[in-house]
């Protein structure tokens, strides 16, 4: 069958993410025998006649979008990023009678609600790698997506005759395999990488906490598939060989559960592995000295804690499944390291207010060393099917429907007055070069920073530079987030 992927994501900010899904999806399509192609509309002058003329010349059997995100995230200045690629599908409609797959972190965060907005005609879950071939093999039998009892298949969702209906993912039981794609068959790897792009890389599925805002799909029994450490080295040698020198972890947490994630450090240590390792992904809880030590020597250039409090009654409420008390422990294990860090902070949950605002400032200000940087965010996005939707509606904040919520919604604590906490946040700001917000990620200047820095040789993770990066842009005369 004659696949055609198109990775639909266009957001450059805070950096243009390589499509990994995307690409593991056409990657294994093509294993499964299917004749696939890829286009990635990251860079694409005019995606929307890029989209026309690939399906003019490849004449598609069926068509998949991958889309990454709904929204940035952004409370003060929400962008609706699933926009674009809703005019993608509309353009695919146009050009083709084939099928059209959506996939992507966007479509397992909301199916249902883009299967209405893009018209498409069945929805991938997640595990695009496993199920797509699947899908595709169902169309080219002429069966269609259905299982024999007339149901979704496993792992998809449809609208049919306006009713939802779906099937969740199969599990291996096994080992898993999350083999990188080769990225520089599918991509334009130069582009990516004048713009100090990292090459993504995905150790495991699952994850045994349960956040109230979280969206992540999980293994039945909160459980982990994982790949064998010794295999992920391999992987992770085989991108740095390809030119990959920047490697970073996309695991939902890459500390847990914490013996993999030392295991994978100890086999890139033995195969003397020379990349830049990166994650923004580490949970206090499992920081611990000897995982540190691994770090630094397996080659992490930078690693980012997801804190987001320094409030055990917020930590409680968001359900972390820590406590300040792990936060400070794991922010003294970190100081007698070198490795430099991007501590990451929700403010506006459940509970908060100016008092735990204020104690989650002055833990960053306390704790941080030099080289680090903080990340504040402000309020926190609701998605349906959380349990933050559950609390927004019973405190009376939320009214909309699921399907209203594809716009931006954000939860901001009713304790809490919007005004003041984002002139607490400015003025922490205006008073530490190194604490940054969602709009230094979405600084108009980032993209030309980025292309300058990889030019004169500065590396991977930029937020390290915040304060010099700030000062210069001051020296310019430019607006310096
Ligand atoms: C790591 C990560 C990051 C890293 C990325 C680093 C890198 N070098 O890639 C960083 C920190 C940079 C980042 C930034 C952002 N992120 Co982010 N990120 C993630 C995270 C934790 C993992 C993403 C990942 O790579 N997963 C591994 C890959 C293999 O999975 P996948 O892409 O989903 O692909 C699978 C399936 O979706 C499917 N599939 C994919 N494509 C296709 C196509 C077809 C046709 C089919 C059938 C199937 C299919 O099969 C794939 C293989 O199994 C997710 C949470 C999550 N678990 O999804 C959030 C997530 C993707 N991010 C999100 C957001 C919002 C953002 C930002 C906008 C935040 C911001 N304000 O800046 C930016 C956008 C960046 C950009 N340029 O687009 C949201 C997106 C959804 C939404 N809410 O809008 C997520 C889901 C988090 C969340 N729950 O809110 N992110
Ligand atoms: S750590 Fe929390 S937010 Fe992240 S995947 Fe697990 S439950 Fe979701």
């Amino acid at each position: 069958m004659k696949a055609l992927i198109i990775a639909a994501n266009r957001n450059i900010y805070p950096e243009p993410v390589m499509p990994i899904g995307a690409c593991m999806v056409a990657e294994a399509a093509q294993k499964a025998g299917h004749d696939a192609r890829l286009i990635d509309l990251m860079f694409a002058p005019d995606p929307i006649n890029s989209i026309r003329s690939a399906i003019k010349t490849f004449n598609p059997d069926v068509v998949g979008l991958s889309i990454r995100n709904i929204d940035n995230n952004d409370l003060c200045e929400p962008a609706r990023l699933y926009e674009g690629p809703k005019e993608m599908a509309r353009a695919i409609r146009q050009a083709t009678r084939a099928p059209l797959v959506l996939g992507g972190a966007a479509v397992s965060v909301m199916p249902r609600e883009l299967l209405a907005e893009t018209g498409a005609d069945i929805a991938v879950l997640a595990d695009g790698e496993r199920v797509c071939p699947a899908v595709f093999e169902a169309y080219a039998s002429g069966k269609g997506p259905f299982n024999i009892a007339g149901a979704a298949m496993e792992g998809t969702a449809m609208l049919k005759d306006g009713v939802y209906i779906s099937t969740p993912p199969a599990r291996n039981k096994s080992g898993a395999c999350f083999c990188p794609p080769r990225y520089e068959k599918w991509l334009d790897k130069r582009r990516y990488l004048s713009m100090l792009s990292s090459a993504p890389m995905l150790t495991k599925a699952g994850c045994h906490f349960d956040c109230v805002y979280c969206t992540y799909k999980k293994l039945p029994g909160g459980g982990y598939e994982l790949m064998a450490p010794a295999e992920a080295a391999r992987e992770i040698e085989r991108l740095s060989q390809t030119g990959f020198k920047d490697i970073e972890f996309v695991d939902n947490v890459f500390n847990s559960p914490p013996g993999h994630a030392l295991g994978v450090c100890q086999e890139v240590i033995k195969r003397n592995i020379r990349a830049r390792l990166h994650t923004l992904e580490l949970n206090p809880l499992y920081i611990t000295g000897a995982l540190v030590r691994a770090m630094e020597q397996a080659g992490f250039a930078g690693v980012g804690i997801t804190a987001e409090s320094a409030s055990d009654t917020v930590l409680a409420n968001l359900n972390k499944g820590f406590g300040v008390q792990h936060v400070i422990k794991a922010a003294e294990i970190l100081r007698k390291s070198s490795l430099p860090c991007l501590w990451i902070f929700m403010l506006g949950g459940p509970g908060e207010n100016e008092k735990t605002v204020r104690e989650t400032l002055r833990f960053a200000k306390t704790y941080l060393k030099p080289q680090d940087a903080a990340f504040f965010n402000l309020g926190v996005r609701i998605y349906p099917g959380t349990g933050l939707e559950r609390i927004a509606r019973q405190e009376g904040l939320l009214s909309l429907s699921a399907s209203e919520m594809l716009e931006p919604v954000f939860y901001l604590s009713p304790g809490l007055n919007f005004d003041w906490l984002f002139r607490e946040v400015e003025s922490a700001i205006a008073g530490n070069p190194n604490f940054i917000d969602v709009r230094s990620m979405q600084s108009r200047h980032l993209p030309r920073i980025r292309k300058l820095c990889k030019m004169i040789g500065i590396k991977q993770p930029l937020w390290r530079h915040t304060a010099r990066i700030r000062k210069g842009l001051r020296l310019l005369g430019l607006e310096a987030r």
